[in-house]
């Protein structure tokens, strides 16, 4: 499976970005393979109602997707939400290869910000980017909604429950595979080979 061999090669670099207590870290804690590096520490501000605790600086953690024949090795970076960490976007973002975008359904006000900010990862980067929504369930209104919201027409909408393994994953698979689809032409591997390899 030459194909295979090729992707195996690769580590890619995916940042976790989105709001205030859009559930980045919750997310990065959930599904990494490793021991979390993470930025934690307590709230200030009027933020401290929302939730204790806040990122700082940036989670650090690992995720292997595939088997035997198709391993890649995703790195995690999760991004600090809070206004006053933004300068740090640019440096964590550094060399990225995809970004998922989190938006919690369940909070309205973060919407315009969530729609800013895919403007500016989708744009200033020109990096594949896919957007997670995280407590939506079922409910595909609530869903539509923050779809239109936020704006990135030109994005895959993910569901993404934070706290559901299952779901974390299949949302860094999509990013996975639009990453896999801006590799050059002689690289990538043919979507029939290595979408099934995808557990
Ligand atoms: N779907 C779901 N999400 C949850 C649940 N419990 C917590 N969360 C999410 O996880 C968030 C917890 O915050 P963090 O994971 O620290 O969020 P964050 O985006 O890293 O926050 P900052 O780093 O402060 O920007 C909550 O606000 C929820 O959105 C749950 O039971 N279900
Ligand atoms: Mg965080």
């Amino acid at each position: 499976m030459a194909a295979a061999t090729i992707v195996a090669s690769h580590a890619f670099k995916v940042v976790v970005a989105g709001s205030f207590a859009a559930g980045k870290s919750t997310l990065i804690r959930e599904i990494s393979d490793t021991d979390v590096v993470g930025t934690e520490a307590p709230t200030s501000g009027a933020e401290a109602a929302v939730k204790g605790t806040t990122t700082v600086g940036m989670e650090y953690g690992t995720f292997a997707v595939g088997d035997g024949d198709l391993a890649v090795e995703l790195s995690l970076f999760g991004l600090p939400g809070q206004e006053r960490f933004r300068f740090l976007w640019d440096i964590v973002s550094a060399g990225a290869d995809g970004f998922l975008l989190l938006v919690d359904a369940s909070r309205p006000e973060t919407w315009p910000e969530t729609a800013a900010m895919a403007t500016r990862l989708g744009g200033h980067h020109a990096t594949p980017l896919v957007v997670g929504i995280n407590r939506v369930g079922t409910d595909v209104d609530l869903f539509d909604r923050v779809v239109e919201a936020v704006g990135a027409l030109d994005a895959p909408h993910v569901a993404c429950e934070v706290v559901d393994p299952a779901s974390v994953r299949e949302a860094l698979v999509t990013v996975l595979l639009l990453v896999l689809d801006r590799l050059d032409p002689g690289e990538a591997p043919d979507p029939d080979d290595r979408i099934p390899h995808l557990p």
